[in-house]
């Protein structure tokens, strides 16, 4: 939509793409007319206050128009051809945007967990570990020495006290 007010059109150089009309409406009391610099595509008639003028553009380009009343009055359409592009930017776009999520969702998600695992697991894992192996281990193996020791002792002490029984009833008798 152009608004023409003040001898003047409000948009002084509009873009718009291929397919799109544009409204040119008319809000001064003079009457104006919307036409080519060059060739044919702009060519209206005078319309007045509160009056249309509408063209539907089929063709990119620049489009220079002025008024045959107050030639001052000059502006431009730029027409575009962007409707082809939109479609297939879009297909694009939308599965970059997918891929790239799911990407980043996994390899966030992932990251996050398998590091405090790692490093949780690892420190009370080995602790835990070292804890009850060396336990177990020596368990065993003091039980197995204090019954070793505990039975040599025995015996010692066992030999000792019939060596010193044995002794004093064959050394007493001869005095
Ligand atoms: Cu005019």
């Amino acid at each position: 939509m152009v608004v023409i007010a003040d001898l003047a059109y409000g948009v002084r150089e509009l873009k718009v793409e291929v397919g799109d009309s544009v409204i040119w409406s008319n809000s001064d009391e003079a009457r104006h007319t919307v036409t080519s610099v060059s060739g044919s595509e702009l060519a209206s008639e005078l319309f007045g206050q509160g009056e249309r003028f509408s063209h539907t553009f089929a063709t990119p380009g620049a489009y220079a128009y002025f008024c045959e009343l107050h030639p001052d009055m000059k502006a431009t359409v730029i027409v575009s051809a962007a409707p082809p592009p939109p479609p297939p930017v879009s297909p694009t776009s939308t599965p970059s945007i997918r891929r790239p999520a799911p990407d980043q969702l996994a390899t966030s998600a992932v990251p996050p967990p398998a590091p405090v695992e790692v490093a949780a697991a690892p420190a009370p894992a080995a602790g835990v570990a070292a804890v009850t192996v060396t336990d177990t281990t020596l368990d065993p193996l003091l039980l197995v020495f204090a019954v070793a020791c505990a039975a040599s002792v025995a015996a010692l002490l066992g030999l000792v006290s019939g060596a010193r029984r044995r002794g004093p009833p064959s050394g007493s008798p001869p005095p």
